[in-house]
Parts: structure tokens; C-alpha cells; sequence
């Protein structure tokens, strides 16, 4: 039967070269497994099933190796010698011994990332001999967040309805809430939390508690903990108080005996995500109290336990009203939160977008990163393509994480320079390496949903993947992570994962040619769909198309400079020197901060206008070659994905035509000028 990509990349299929096979087959005759922990059971099982179908054979589990050879073994234990003391708690070792493949961990979970780290090496045809695997999560806390409502639907979900079965639960539990751990545990992702950040107070109720009590019950085996969203006033709406003030001394009780409740449920509860003041969302500036105030009372709820707050930073308050005219929304959350740099609790991480505004598919890295040394900061990549396509758009996004991960921000001055050479990038920041964090985080924005296949797009898949692997560890490169996903879940067949790996490299930047060229940007209001430059009426002047783009008869473009927003002045000064020169701007960031003449010659020795222009036709025409690519891999896949994504490809073309003509007409009013010669003709 066609694949219908349930099993995401845990496919395990028969491994076609049998000689391969058998040479693996040899070093796995048993599972050896040191303990009766539910993870380390989870470890075994894991192996076990993953073995039988990439080798067709059943390979026993059993106590103890004795002095058997030619098996696994699986240990955890934090023992004296210098290889346990190389990994951090969640961190493994895989070795050979004695014709045994050792998978060592200080604690269970450990043992589990290692058993799929060994798993990926069959998955990915790599030698199991000779192995000297260490690996260590560079973040402690790797989470998804699901924007999943009670109701069933999801925020910005294109892939069906939530996972969560919220009628169904505490009694049934969908058998896919196991896989749904599993595919997490591959990747090392610890921590999920299960609804939305514009959050209903109904799931700290006792009657939703229970629920998410069965949920944890049902991850727990695989090291994933849950986490809830929170609705400030809750203590209001469900607790029967006059008052959400974060100081008042009975909110604060209420959120203690909240939390009480909780871990008598669940005691290894992750803890709260928060989006306060923030899009209409109450919080604690309701009551005159700052964010740290807020956060700083959940802390203090969960002071007896494990669990951690994680307080978004995403807020700007409406700008461009008559009362704040030249309001920059970029501005705006360090405007709030750079004051509150070393006033939070400890138990408090503070949660970033990777950019100021809100996920476009390019954007500089926030300035938070760099400004706030006394302060966790987790960095809040967005896996759910709502401004990169919805599930109808291939576009592989680990670019865009390493590309703000990788950008220095200089937050100790000038330094040697080279990217994360320097110490002081993005992800230096956020894994806790330059300030010394003691807790450091990483959370994707879930693109899951009831689709069988997950995720909608076959291809988007990759971005979950993708995601997990760099919370574990953000030096993977891109190539890398699709070169290993390719493998597992598309094909072994060399000059096809080659192809198919250019394909996902390049899709980014096609899709930000035809859609926000040279650092437009349009994060405007409504289903972030369909392409409305024009779009200027809303109730927020910062809701319009307008208001980002600034197009007007001079040119295009958001001066950030001293001459406009200054919003450049929140950077540390090297990066304020990268980009604050129009001529000496990277052009991928150019209309992010500047107002640039339609005449203008930019480097290219294009003008601006024809410069534009050329980048919609040439990314609408690239799409084209994203289908050529993808049609000679035809025999290399399997015949329901491959037509699943070739029918996705069609429409992504059709799309960003759409999108291209959207725009160069659109704009073309305010330049006054033709169409370049090379794409007047029609499609
Ligand atoms: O990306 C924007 C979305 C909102 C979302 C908000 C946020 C959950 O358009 O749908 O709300 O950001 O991140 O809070």
C-alpha cells in the first residue's frame, strides 16, 4: 500500500541491500537492557521494533548480557569514569565493547536518545561498528508549543484539528499520542505544551486536569513532560476572585494551591507558558504590575516543585495611533522588557520570537538577544507555516533557524568576528554558554494536527525534524538534518536524497523571492494567506500592509535608521554597523531597515524596482524547477507521497504567481515604471 506517512521518519522498512543487512544483523543478536524503568523499556521496545523491520529479524530483549557478544546493551548510571562524567543528564554515549554496542546515559533518558541515535545510524545505512558516538542537548529545555484550543481547532494549524482528544479523555487514550512521544523522543524534544498561548482557563480546571493527567501519563514513557498555557485572570474566571493583581495575596494563594493541585496529577508537571498583555490577551500591566511581577508570582507557585515559567516577550502595543504616531512595533518588546533584565524570578525563562516582529519567512534576529545578559532568554522558532504557505508550500525551514541562530549580536562587543566563532551568537545566547543561564530553552511552534500523515505538506515534516534536532544541538547544519531526514523517511538512493536535499536547501529563499523579496516584511491582519499588499483598514493602524511596507511614489521600505524608527539603536553597535548603511546592507535585510528610491542602483546594478521585480519573476519561475527536481525522483519515493507533494507543488506554483503578481502590480502604482523587459511576457 502507498505510504500515507503516519510513521513520519520511524518508518523502518526492510533495508533493500541485503548484504548490508546481514552485515548488521551480526552486531544485533540480543537487547540487553539494565533495568525495568518505563524509559529504559521504552528504549528496548524501540529497538526492538525499529530492528525487526529494518532487518526482518526478532531480536530478543533480555536482563542481562552475561558474556554474550554481538548485542546491545543498554545502561544508565552515572558512574566515575571519564565517559559518564563527558554527558550531562540527558546526554548519551554509544561505543563498541567487546562486539558489543554500548549505549550508555546518566539517567534513562539519556538511554533513550541514544537508542535512536542508534537507530538513525541503521536508518541512515552509517557503520555500526567502531562507534564513538557522545552527544549532549546544548539546550535543557526542547519544547513544542501547540496552538490547540479546547474546541478542537488549532491556531494557525494546517494540518487537521488537534491531536487531543479532549472528549475522549481521561478514559481513552489514543494510541497516537505514544507515537506522537516517540517522534519527540527521536529528536530529544522534552517538553510540550498542549494548548494554545491565547489560552482558555478551562484547562486548569479540575475536569481539564484530569485530561492533561492522562496526556503526561501517556508521554511520560518517553521523557516528555507537559506543560499548559495560561489565562492571566484565571483566578478570576475560574477561581471566583475579585482581582488577577499578581500582588494580591489571595491570587497569589490561588495560583500556590493551583499548582498544588497540579502536581498532586502530575508530579514531573513542566511547568507554565504566558502570553500577557499581548494581543488583546489580560495580564499584569492590567492591574499596574510589570511582566516580572507576573511571572515572578508563578514562580513563586511553582517554587516547591520542578516546574518553570515561560513568560513570552512577544507584546507591542498599538502603533501608529494618533497618540503614538511613529511607533515602531519593532521596538516594542524590548521597550517593555529591557528594564525588567535581572528582576525575574530564577525560575523564570523569558521566551523570544527569533525576530522582532512575528515569524516572516526572513527577519533579523531580535534584539532581546543581545541586550539582556541577567535574563534566560528561549528562542521561539515557528514550525506551523502560517506565513510561509500553509501546507501548501515546500519550504524547509532550517535555514531560517540556523540563519538567526548563527548572527551574532555582539552582546560582549567587537570580537574576533566569525560567526559562531565569536561566542556571542544567537544560540550562544539561548544555550546558556555566554551568560551562564542555568536554564535554557528552545520552543517550535507545532505544525501537528489530526492529518494522518501529521503535518499536512509530506515535506513539513521535516521542519518538526528539523526543529528537534537543532534544540538538541544547534551546530547540526541544514544539509545535514535534511540529508538524515531524506534517509529516513524518503529514500537511500544517493543521487536522489542529493536532489531532494537541494531542493529543500533552496526553497527558502525561492519562497521569500516571491513572496517578501530583499526584507519586505507582512505580518498584516487576517489569515496571512492571500497577498494584500493594499490592505490598509483595520482597528491598529500596525494591522494594515501599509503600515510595514511603507511603499509611497519615493520608494519602498521601513527606515529604522536615526532618520526614522531608530530601531537599529536597540542592536549592539557592530550590528547596528551591518545594517544601518543602505549601501552597505545585506539586501536580504534592505527594506527591513530602510526607505529605499525606486531608482535606486543597488549592488546588483539593478535598480531597486527592477531589482524587485526580477526576484518575484525568478522565485515564481524557481517553483517551476522545484517540480522538475521533484519529478526525477519520481521512482526514488513512494507513489503516494511523491503525487501527494508534485499535486502540493502545482499549487504552490500557481500560488506564487499569485503572489508575484499581487505585489509587482500593486507596487508598480507607486514606481511608475514597466515590467523588465525579460518578464513582460505571460506565463
Ligand atoms: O503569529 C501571531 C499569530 C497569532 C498568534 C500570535 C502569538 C497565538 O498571528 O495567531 O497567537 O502571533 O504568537 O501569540
Amino acid at each position: 500500500p502507498p505510504d500515507d506517512g503516519y510513521r513520519l521518519w520511524l518508518k523502518y522498512d526492510l533495508i533493500k541491500d541485503v548484504s548490508k543487512r546481514e552485515t548488521y544483523a551480526r552486531s544485533v543478536q540480543f537487547i540487553a537492557v539494565n533495568g525495568t524503568s518505563q524509559m529504559l523499556k521504552s528504549a528496548a521496545d524501540e529497538l526492538q521494533t525499529g530492528l525487526q523491520g529494518l532487518l526482518g529479524k526478532s531480536i530478543p530483549i533480555i536482563a542481562s548480557a552475561g558474556a554474550r557478544k554481538g548485542g546491545i546493551i543498554l545502561t544508565a548510571g552515572n558512574g566515575p569514569t571519564v565517559e559518564q562524567q563527558a554527558l550531562n543528564a540527558e546526554g548519551y554515549q554509544i561505543t563498541n565493547r567487546s562486539d558489543n554496542i554500548i549505549i550508555k546515559g546518566k539517567t534513562d533518558a539519556g538511554v533513550l536518545y541514544g537508542a535512536f541515535a542508534l537507530l538513525r545510524q541503521f536508518q541512515t545505512l552509517q557503520p555500526v561498528t567502531a562507534l564513538s558516538l557522545t552527544s549532549n542537548p546544548k539546550v535543557r529545555y526542547r519544547m513544542l508549543n501547540h496552538w490547540d484550543n479546547p474546541n478542537g481547532t488549532i491556531e494557525r494549524g494546517y494540518a487537521g484539528e488537534t491531536l487531543w482528544k479532549w472528549y475522549e479523555l481521561p478514559e481513552r487514550i489514543d494510541p497516537r499520542y505514544r507515537d506522537y512521544a516517540r517522534a519527540n523522543a527521536s529528536l530529544g524534544i522534552n517538553g510540550t505544551v498542549v494548548n494554545n498561548v491565547n489560552a482558555s482557563a478551562r484547562f486548569l480546571t479540575g475536569e481539564y486536569l484530569a485530561k492533561v493527567a492522562a496526556l503526561a501519563t501517556a508521554f511520560r514513557p518517553y521523557g516528555v513532560k507537559v506543560y499548559l498555557s495560561v489565562y492571566f485572570p484565571a483566578p478570576k474566571v475560574i477561581g471566583g476572585l475579585k482581582t488577577a493583581d499578581p500582588l494580591d495575596p489571595e491570587v497569589r494563594s490561588w495560583w500556590a494551591n493551583k499548582a498544588k493541585e497540579i502536581y498532586g496529577l502530575i508530579p514531573d508537571f513542566g511547568g507554565f507558558l504566558v502570553k500577557a498583555n499581548s494581543e488583546g490577551e489580560p495580564g499584569p500591566q492590567d492591574y499596574g504590575r510589570t511582566h516580572a511581577d507576573g511571572a515572578n508570582m508563578l514562580a513563586a507557585a511553582l517554587a516547591p516543585y520542578d516546574g518553570v515559567v515561560m513568560w513570552r516577550a512577544f507584546v507591542y502595543k498599538a502603533a501608529g495611533t494618533p497618540d503614538r504616531p511613529k511607533a515602531d512595533r519593532f521596538t516594542a518588546a524590548y521597550e517593555e522588557f529591557g528594564d525588567l533584565d535581572g528582576k525575574f524570578d530564577k525560575k523564570v525563562i523569558v521566551q523570544v520570537k527569533n525576530g522582532p516582529i512575528d515569524f516572516q519567512p526572513r527577519e533579523p534576529f531580535s534584539p532581546l538577544f543581545g541586550k539582556m545578559p541577567k535574563t534566560p532568554l528561549s528562542i521561539e522558532f515557528q514550525l506551523t507555516q502560517e506565513y510561509l504557505g500553509f501546507a501548501t508550500h515546500l519550504v524547509y525551514e532550517a535555514p531560517i533557524f540556523k540563519e538567526c541562530l548563527d548572527t551574532d549580536t555582539y552582546a560582549k562587543g567587537a570580537s574576533s568576528g566569525a560567526k559562531s566563532a565569536s561566542g556571542t551568537t544567537v544560540a550562544n545566547v539561548v544555550d546558556g554558554s555566554l551568560h551562564g543561564y542555568a536554564l535554557t530553552a528552545m520552543a517550535g511552534v507545532a505544525n501537528t494536527g489530526s492529518d494522518r500523515n501529521w503535518t499536512g505538506h509530506p515535506m513539513a515534516q521535516a521542519n518538526w525534524y528539523a526543529f528537534g534536532r537543532l534544540a538538541w544541538d544547534h551546530t547540526l547544519s541544514s544539509e545535514a538534518i535534511a540529508n538524515e531526514w531524506i534517509n529516513m523517511t524518503l529514500t537511500n538512493e544517493p543521487q536522489a536524497v542529493k536532489r531532494i536535499a537541494d531542493l529543500m536547501l533552496k526553497s527558502r529563499e525561492i519562497y521569500v523571492n516571491y513572496n517578501t523579496p530583499l526584507g519586505l516584511s507582512r505580518p498584516w491582519t487576517g489569515v496571512h494567506f492571500a497577498p494584500e499588499p493594499w490592505q490598509n483598514k483595520s482597528s491598529r493602524p500596525d494591522w494594515t500592509a501599509i503600515y510595514y511596507h511603507r511603499a509611497d511614489s519615493l520608494g519602498l521600505g521601513y527606515d529604522r535608521t536615526s532618520t526614522g524608527s531608530n530601531a537599529l539603536a536597540q542592536y549592539n553597535p557592530e550590528v547596528q554597523q551591518r545594517w544601518n548603511n543602505p549601501e552597505t546592507c545585506p539586501l536580504p535585510y534592505l527594506l527591513w531597515f530602510h526607505h529605499v528610491p525606486w531608482t535606486k542602483k543597488l549592488s546588483t546594478g539593478r535598480t531597486l524596482w527592477d531589482e524587485l521585480c526580477t526576484r518575484f519573476y525568478t522565485g515564481a519561475n524557481s517553483v517551476r524547477w522545484m517540480q522538475q527536481q521533484w519529478a526525477l525522483v519520481k521512482n526514488n519515493v513512494d507513489p503516494g507521497t511523491y503525487a501527494d507533494v508534485a499535486a502540493r507543488l502545482e499549487t504552490q506554483h500557481k500560488e506564487a504567481i499569485w503572489w508575484r503578481d499581487a505585489w509587482v502590480l500593486y507596487l508598480q502604482e507607486f514606481a511608475r515604471q514597466p515590467i523588465p523587459a525579460p518578464y513582460k511576457k505571460p506565463d
